[in-house]
């Protein structure tokens, strides 16, 4: 075995929802092994922003705009990557939203949202990817899960149902098409430090942490907040021939939460 096992030089890469945050470093972190970077994000805008960020590291990716939800749009989005980059080799569904309301005040329409892209669009975007990398002899998908996928909190029942939700359906397409060479895997990330968790971090007026700031340190062994590179190894291990044999398993990447029960009263 030699770093070679890691190297993603001639695979194509597509990164849902990865303009910035989770999604951004991640296909940082498979450009950096060798993978060319195609991403798309919901609007013009946001996938501009996008290009110039890569081109600022140096990376030349493949920006298309197009809302994961929308099963036509996936489906001539991914043709014409094939058609000017080449089949996706490895998929990752990261684009994910989240809404904080608690579950009676919560409208089922909401609900459905959040289901929509956080479930459906991974649905979605691996059916649109399965058939050429059949054809091609293998692939990997990766799920952005969520510490939501095992536990509960306040506010959250949207998202953890979609996320729990997102966990089976990687063991399941692990199940369905691991006799194809397709590896589906989950990252389960803990608590990141990016603009969707930027609401729980804000500093009180008098200049204290918020007091979900205090609660996720105390929570966390590693003691401070992921940061969104803190995924990419673990991505480029997913993504690459050095985990051919690890189908269905969900890795949380989250400093420890997983495994804490939690700080003792002092
Ligand atoms: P994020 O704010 O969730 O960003 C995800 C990206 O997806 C954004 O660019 C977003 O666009 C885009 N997006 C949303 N809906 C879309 C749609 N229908 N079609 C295409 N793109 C869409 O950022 P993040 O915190 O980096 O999260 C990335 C993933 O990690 C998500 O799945 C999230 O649930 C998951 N996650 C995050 C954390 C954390 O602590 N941050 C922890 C665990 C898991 P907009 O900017 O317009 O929304
Ligand atoms: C929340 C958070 C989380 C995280 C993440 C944890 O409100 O509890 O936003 O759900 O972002 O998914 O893994």
């Amino acid at each position: 075995m030699d770093l070679k096992a890691f190297d993603l030089t001639g695979k194509v890469a597509l990164v849902t929802g990865a303009s910035y945050g989770i999604g951004f470093a991640i296909a940082k972190g498979l450009a950096g092994c060798g993978a060319t970077i195609c991403f798309n994000d919901i609007n013009e805008e946001l996938m501009n922003k996008g290009i110039a960020a890569y081109k600022a590291e140096g990376i030349e990716a493949h920006g298309y705009v197009c809302d994961v939800t929308d099963e036509d749009a996936v489906q001539a989005m991914v043709k014409k990557i094939e058609e000017e980059v080449g089949v996706v080799d490895i998929l990752v569904n990261n684009a994910g939203i989240i809404k904080r309301i608690p579950m009676i005040e919560m409208a089922a329409s909401d609900f459905r949202k959040v289901i929509d892209v956080d479930l459906n669009a991974p649905f979605i975007c691996a059916k649109a990817v399965i058939p050429s990398m059949i054809k091609k002899g293998g692939g990997k998908i990766i799920n952005i899960c969520s510490m939501m996928s095992e536990f509960g909190r306040e506010t959250v029942s949207a998202y953890a149902a979609a996320k729990g939700g997102l966990k089976m359906l990687t063991k399941n397409i692990a199940s369905e098409y691991g006799q194809y060479n397709i590896q589906c895997n989950g990252i389960g990330p803990g608590y990141i430090a990016t603009p969707q968790t930027a609401p729980l971090r804000e500093p009180q007026a008098d200049g204290s942490r918020h007091p979900f700031d205090q609660f996720i340190l105390a929570k966390t062994p590693a003691n401070r907040w992921g940061e969104p590179e803190d995924l990419a190894g673990p991505a480029v291990f997913l993504s690459s021939s050095a985990s051919d044999f690890v189908n269905g398993l969900i890795l949380y990447v989250d400093g420890g939460i997983a495994a804490y029960i939690g700080k003792q009263p002092s």
